[in-house]
């Protein structure tokens, strides 16, 4: 058995940035439009008003200030409300491919080592751009490495299901070197027309090297363990799929075919599966809060991470101890934690434990004890 270790992390970041008043002004404009253009059946009562959202809401509500995307220009259109992106042809590498690969290269680069070393990329992401070729296959084509590639899809968890799914492989010595990408242009299929949701996501690509302990040639994380769990729930869900074009209705402009979640009782099934979850793995791993020097969590709301971070502490942490980057970069789905871990490791030493946890739509939780070797 081998030990895997994590040498290399890379961030892709849109250089665009929606803040929350430039968001609120393009939904307001979009509501007045849908209230003057149906005035007569809400006034008829067949159609209900939408309502206004508002910065204040939206910040107390996430913590969430602003979102990286790969377009604004669409998405703040009112009449538009969605990212405008150019068809690409077959023979240009897939948005997803491109985030990815920049991402990837970061990683390459920090792990000091070639891609062509690589025999395992994994694109491991809650939504995938096409059906097939795999876009982790397009990605090891475009960074020339070997071996084989997949794509796998468990949504906000996807990146540390990733990890283990490489983790293992290297473990039982069927591949040496993995690369687990995150590619999440979430701006896609997200509803920018429902208050409720539209602004939750933002757009970003993570990348990892993962390779064994005794191959590392700088600082890396040691993978001790990791843990994943699943529970069927529909509160979080997406119908979108190859089958649309077969049904009555197959291409009407249905609401279901975006982003659609329950946020409450998300809110309130999560946080106790989570918690839980986190303290089993800690207990099999014989790893006691006061072992812990920091916390990667999911990236999804300011009031669940910090609720986690109080359970599994058992005390209020410390800023620095349970990092957020979601006020800038809002959730990005699998790549939150992974951006979270990528921005503050560094600092750690040698010794140092520290865990990864991501959850979200399934419901699934996955997370990941790592030790710093310096
Ligand atoms: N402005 C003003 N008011 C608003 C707005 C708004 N934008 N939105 C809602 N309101 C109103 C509501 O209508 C409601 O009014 P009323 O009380 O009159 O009915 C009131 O504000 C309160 O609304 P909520 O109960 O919805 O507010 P919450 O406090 O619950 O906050 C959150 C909403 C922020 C969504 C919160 O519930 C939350 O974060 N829940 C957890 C969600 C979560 O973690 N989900 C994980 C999803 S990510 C994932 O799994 C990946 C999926 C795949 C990626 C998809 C990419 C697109």
């Amino acid at each position: 058995m081998f030990k895997p270790a994590i040498t290399g992390t890379g961030v892709f970041t849109p250089p665009n940035v929606i803040s929350n008043a430039e968001l609120v002004t393009a939904f307001n404009s979009y509501v007045d439009i849908f209230n003057a253009e149906n005035a007569d059946a809400i006034a008829a009562g067949s159609v209900d008003a939408k309502a206004y959202s508002s910065e204040d809401f939206i910040y107390n509500a996430s913590g969430i200030r602003q979102r990286h995307v790969v377009d604004k220009t669409g998405i703040l259109d009112p009449r538009v409300m969605h990212p405008l992106l150019r068809q690409r042809g077959d023979d240009e590498p897939s948005l997803m491919a491109e985030m990815g690969l920049d991402a990837a290269q970061k990683a390459l680069a920090q792990a000091g080592i070639d891609a062509a070393q690589i025999d395992l990329v994994i694109c491991a992401a809650s939504n995938m751009e096409r059906a097939y070729p795999a876009i982790a296959v397009e990605i090891q084509s475009l960074l020339g490495a070997g071996g084989f590639a997949f794509d796998m899809n468990v949504a906000c968890s996807s990146a540390t299901f990733g990890i283990q799914a490489a983790a293992d492989m290297l473990r039982s010595g069927s591949i040496r070197k993995a690369l687990v990408v995150n590619p999440e242009i979430c701006s896609a299929h997200l509803e920018w027309r429902d208050r409720d949701c539209h602004f939750i996501f933002g757009d970003v690509a993570t990348a990892m090297v993962i390779e064994r302990l005794d191959e590392a040639k700088g600082p890396c994380f040691e993978i001790d363990s990791t843990r994943c769990a699943t529970v069927f729930s529909n509160n979080i869900r997406n119908n979108n799929g190859y089958l649309r074009r077969s049904r009555p209705d197959g291409m009407a402009d249905r609401r279901d075919m975006q982003f659609m979640q329950n946020g409450r009782k998300v809110f309130k099934e999560v946080l106790p599966m989570v918690s839980d979850h986190i303290a089993a793995h800690m207990e099999a791993g014989n790893v006691s809060a006061g072992d812990l020097k920091r916390l990667w969590l999911h990236q999804a709301n300011k009031t669940m991470n910090d609720f986690i971070g109080r359970k599994v502490l058992g005390r209020t942490p410390e800023p620095d101890e349970q990092p957020n980057i979601l006020q800038d970069y809002a959730n990005t789905s699998s790549a939150g934690s992974i951006i979270a871990f990528s921005k503050y490791s560094n600092d750690l030493k040698s010794g140092d434990r520290g865990l990864i946890c991501s959850f979200g739509a399934g419901y699934s939780v996955g997370s990941v004890l790592l030790t710093r070797h310096a």
